[in-house]
Formats: C-alpha cells, structure tokens, sequence
C-alpha cells in the first residue's frame, strides 16, 4: 500500500522550539523525507529509532510486540516542523475516565488494567467475525510509526508518535457484508480494574463507546495503535489497543478496545449520549465551529505552562483536510459537528 504524503498535513509554523528529540530525528533521516511516498521509506534498525525517544520509561514490551517492532516502517506519516510533545506530558495528561475524572488520574490508577491476555471480538455484518488473541490479531499487520497531532475538544493538543496499523488492514480482513456501513468499537468493562466504573463518573453507561462511518474508517489515516514513543503503550494511553483518528476531537481516539463491530446503523457513542448539543457523532476538528461553552478556533499545545501557554491556532480537520475533506462533500458541518 502506497500513502503520499500530502503537504497539507505539513505544519510550517516555526513558533514553536522544536524538542532535543525531534532534531536527532531529523538529524537520521535528513531531508530526504521532503514529498516522499511511503514505499520509498528507509526501514531504520530498531534500536536507533527507539534511541530518539531519550525520555521515554521502558515498558514491559510483551513477546508479541518485540516480535513486531523489528519490521516497523518508521515515519510512514509525520508532522513537519512541529516539536513531539515529550513523552512525561504525553504519559500524565490523559482522558481516560475509567482510571477517574483529573488529568493525572489515568497515570496514577491504569496500573491495575490487565492487558495481557487481551482478546479482541469482531462481530456483526463481517463474514468472518471471531474472538481474535491480540497477538493474533496483529500477526498479519505491519507496524508503522505515525507521528499525528492530536486536539482534544477540550482545545489542547500534543504530536504523538504512535505505532501501529491502518484500521482499514483489519477491516479488509474481517470483510464486512454490503450492510456494513458504521464501525462500532467499545472498551473494556472491568470495573474491578477501573475505578471510575465503579464510581459511575459523569453518568457515562459504560463501557465507553465510540464509532465511525465506514469511509472514515477505511480512510488510510485511521489507525488502531498498539505503541507510541517506539515502545508499547502505556496503560493510560489505552493499551493494549486503541484507535487513533487524528482529523478528529481526541474523544473518537476510544482507548483499550476489545469489541469492533460492524454495524447498518450509526451508532450511540458515549459523548454524544452525555452531552449531544455539545459533541456530536462527526466530532471533526473545526475552528470555525465553536464548542457551546467555549471557542474551538485556538488550542494550547502541551507542555503549556502559565508563562508560555504555548497556544497556536487549530487548523481545519486539525491539518488533515486535504486527506479528508472529500469525506464530507455535501455535509453541513455546522450540523454534522
Ligand atoms: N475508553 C476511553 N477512551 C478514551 C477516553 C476515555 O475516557 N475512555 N478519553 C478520550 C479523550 S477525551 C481523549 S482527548 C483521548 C486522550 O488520549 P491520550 O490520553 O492518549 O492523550 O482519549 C480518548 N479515548
Ligand atoms: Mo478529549
């Protein structure tokens, strides 16, 4: 599969001081990257890839993904000119509300998710539905780095190199019936694990839900990812398995998946469910659709501090647009938000 990569997914902002890390990148692979199609990518060992992300902890790198990350295709899609945010803000700022409400919440309480062994169920009009092992599940996938920003609703963002998958690898491979037209995923329920499951937090019925159009799932910037910072993900990151759907509001990127279906009808997500007059099923990135309660059309980039709140302006489809915009030719997207 061949991916150009699309200048408009290119950032040429410079306000921002680029990190230590993303210069020794750039520093291997030099200029050559410029309009490259994926193809034409050199395949990096290992251990020097993994090296540029000096501030990362080590995980406890399951059997499966060791065996998966050797034949990683490093930088298949990544932002121009844009700092990685450092993997200590990307590891203790998260929404994960299973582990509680506050942003250090999933760091502190994630530790109790058990993630291995991990199945995956894929089901409804596929014409191969089954209960997939996870190391089964990825045997037949490659993984690719994919350095993607992300804009929570919330209006902060971060550049987070994910490893993982197209969703539409998976998709192919389960095949889904002429009935197919939603992709439906859903968490773990396990309020054992997850402490805010059993405080019934914000009212959510859980287990979190989330979905989307089966062309947007198809579309080769959706991934399902297993890694990010060239390692395995950290539990409140949403390991072993999330989504990653970066033209869209962080809360569509659902976290520690085990059930995909495929679905005839649009499916009831869980922020929507909440709170329909404020997030919708679309949930695009759209500076010129505000929130209700607050404006959409700037995002403060982490690490955001009191003295640099680091704050830049958010682009159309959060910089995805001409990937994406074909998607939703004749929609209003005042009203499909
Ligand atoms: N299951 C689940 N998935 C989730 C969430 C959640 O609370 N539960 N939060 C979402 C929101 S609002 C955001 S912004 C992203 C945050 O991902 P990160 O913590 O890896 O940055 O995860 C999304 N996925
Ligand atoms: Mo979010």
């Amino acid at each position: 599969m061949l991916i150009k990569l699309p200048k408009s997914s290119d950032c040429n902002e410079s306000d921002v001081t680029p990190e230590s890390v993303y210069f020794s990148r750039r520093s291997v692979l030099g200029a050559s990257l410029a309009g490259f199609a994926l193809g034409a990518l050199p395949v990096l060992g290992q251990a020097a890839e993994a090296s540029r992300y000096a501030d990362v902890e080590a995980g406890s790198t399951p059997g499966w993904f060791k065996d998966k990350l050797g034949a990683t295709r490093w930088q298949a899609v990544t932002v121009k000119d844009e700092a990685i945010t450092p993997f200590k803000d990307a590891t203790h700022y998260n929404n994960f509300y299973e582990f509680g409400p506050d942003k250090g919440d999933p760091a502190a309480n994630a530790g109790s998710l058990k993630t291995e062994p991990w199945s995956v169920v894929v089901h409804g009009e596929v014409g191969k539905p089954g209960r997939y092992a996870l190391e089964d599940f990825v045997k037949p996938l490659q993984l690719e780095e994919r350095i993607y920003r992300l804009r929570c609703v919330e209006a902060w963002s971060m550049v987070i190199p994910w490893l993982g998958f197209p969703l539409s690898e998976v998709l192919k491979q389960v095949e889904p019936t002429s009935k197919a037209r939603y992709v439906r995923f859903e968490t773990l329920q396990d309020p054992k694990s997850m402490p805010g499951q059993r405080s019934g937090f914000a009212l959510i019925d859980w287990p979190y839900v989330e979905g989307l159009r089966l062309d947007e799932a198809m579309n080769p910037l959706a991934i399902l990812a297993v890694g990010m910072y060239g390692r395995e993900l950290p539990n409140q990151n949403g390991a072993p398995l999330r989504l990653v759907v970066p033209w869209k509001y962080g809360f569509k990127s659902i976290k520690s998946i085990v059930r995909i279906s495929l679905v005839a009808e649009q499916p009831k997500t869980t922020w929507q469910g909440l709170a329909p007059n404020e997030y919708g099923f679309y949930a695009n990135v759209n500076p010129q659709v505000d929130h209700p309660r607050w404006s959409q059309a700037r995002e403060r980039r982490l690490p955001s501090g009191l003295f640099n709140p680091n704050v830049r302006t958010t682009q159309m489809f959060n910089g995805y647009e001409e990937e994406v915009a074909s998607l939703y030719s004749g929609l209003d997207l005042r009203k499909n938000y």
